[in-house]
C-alpha cells in the first residue's frame, strides 16, 4: 500500500519544517528566563540529539488530530515539539552502550559518540524534563486544565506503564522469549504509547469530549501497532539487503518480533488490516479525517 499523494507528502514536509524551526527556537539560549543558566555543552548535546532530521511524525499526528477537532494550531505545535523532545530523549538513551550501543542515528554519530556517555545521559534527561516545561510554560496558550491533562497523559505514556516499561520488557525478552501476546503488549508500550498520546493529545487540546478522545486514542493505538510492524518489516528488508555485512547485533534485532514469528506475508496482511481499522475509526468525521487517514496509509507503507 502506498500513499503517493503529493498534497499529503507536502503537508507532512511543511509540518516537519515548522516543527524543526520551533525546536531550534526552543533549544536556543534565549528561550528560558534570564536567570536560568544552561551549560553550553549540554545544550549542544541536546541540539545534536534532536535537530538532526527526524521525520517528526508524532508532532504531525498531534497537530492533525487537534485540527480535526478544532484545536488551536499554535498550541498543538508547542505540544508536538514537547513530544518530539521526549521522543529524542528516548532515542539518545536507546543508543547508549548499556542499551543498543549504536554509533549512528539518522545518519550522524549518536550523542554519546559525538560527546561522551555521561553527557548523552544528561542530554536525554534534560530533553525529557524540558518536554514537561514546554507544556506547562505560559507561552503554551491552553487552559490549565488541558495542560494538567496533557502532563498526566504524557507522563503515563512515557513512564513505567508506557514507553520505558516497554523498553524494560524488551530488554527482559532477550532472556525469556515472549509469546505473541507478550510481544504485542511490549510493542504497544515501547513504541505505541507515544503515538497514541500524539492522537489523544490533539483531542485534549481541542477540549473534545470523552467520545472523541477515546476514538482518537484508539486510532493512535492501532497506528502505533502498524508503525512497529512496518519498522520490523523494514529491519528484515534492510538485513536482507546487507546480508553478509550484518553484525551479530543486527541479526538479533529481527528476533522476537511478530514478523519473525509469522513471516512477512502475514505481516503485510496484518498491516493492511490495521490500516483499514484505523481508517474506519475516523469514518464518522467524513472528509475532515482524510489527512489522518492518509497518515495511517503512510505509516504502513513507509520506507524509512
Ligand atoms: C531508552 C527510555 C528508552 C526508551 C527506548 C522508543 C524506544 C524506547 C527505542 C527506540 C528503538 C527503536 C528504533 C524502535 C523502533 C521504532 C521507533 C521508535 C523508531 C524511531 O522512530 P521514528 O522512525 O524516528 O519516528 P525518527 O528518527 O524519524 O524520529
Amino acid at each position: 500500500m502506498n500513499t503517493t499523494d503529493p498534497a499529503f507528502e507536502s503537508r507532512l514536509k511543511d509540518s516537519a519544517v515548522a516543527t524543526e524551526a520551533l525546536l531550534v527556537s526552543l533549544l536556543s539560549d534565549q528561550t528560558l528566563p534570564d536567570e536560568v543558566t544552561r551549560p553550553a555543552h549540554l545544550m549542544a548535546a541536546m541540539r545534536h540529539g534532536s535537530l538532526n532530521g527526524g521525520k517528526r511524525l508524532r508532532p504531525f499526528l498531534l497537530r492533525e488530530s487537534a485540527l480535526l477537532l478544532g484545536g488551536n494550531e499554535q498550541a498543538a505545535m508547542r505540544i508536538g515539539a514537547a513530544l518530539e523532545c521526549l521522543h529524542c530523549y528516548s532515542l539518545i538513551h536507546d543508543d547508549l552502550p548499556a542499551m543498543d550501543d549504536d554509533d549512528l542515528r539518522r545518519g550522524q554519530p549518536t550523542v554519546h559518540r559525538a560527546f561522551d556517555e555521561a553527557t548523552a545521559i544528561l542530554a536525554g534527561d534534560s530533553l525529557l524534563t524540558y518536554a514537561f516545561d514546554i507544556i506547562a510554560a505560559p507561552e503554551t496558550a491552553l487552559p490549565d486544565r488541558a495542560k494538567t491533562e496533557l502532563v498526566l497523559a504524557l507522563a503515563r505514556a512515557a513512564g513505567s506503564g508506557g514507553m520505558v516499561g516497554g523498553q524494560a520488557l524488551d530488554l527482559a525478552a532477550e532472556k525469556s522469549a515472549p509469546d505473541e501476546a507478550g510481544i504485542t503488549t511490549l510493542q504497544a508500550m515501547k513504541t505505541g504509547a507515544l503515538i497514541r498520546f500524539a492522537c489523544e493529545a490533539g483531542a485534549i487540546i481541542a477540549g473534545a469530549d470523552q467520545e472523541h478522545r477515546q476514538r482518537l486514542r484508539k486510532f493512535g493505538q492501532v497506528i502505533g501497532l502498524a508503525f512497529q510492524l512496518a519498522d520490523d518489516l523494514l529491519d528484515i528488508t534492510s538485513d536482507a539487503e546487507t546480508m553478509g555485512k550484518a553484525t551479530g547485533k543486527d541479526a538479533a534485532r529481527g528476533k522476537g518480533t511478530l514478523v519473525a514469528m509469522h513471516g512477512t506475508g502475514w505481516a503485510e496482511e496484518k498491516l493492511d488490516a490495521l490500516t483499514a481499522e484505523a481508517v474506519d475509526l475516523l469514518a464518522p468525521y467524513g472528509e475532515k479525517a482524510f489527512i489522518l487517514q492518509q497518515t495511517a496509509r503512510f505509516i504502513a507503507s513507509r520506507q524509512n
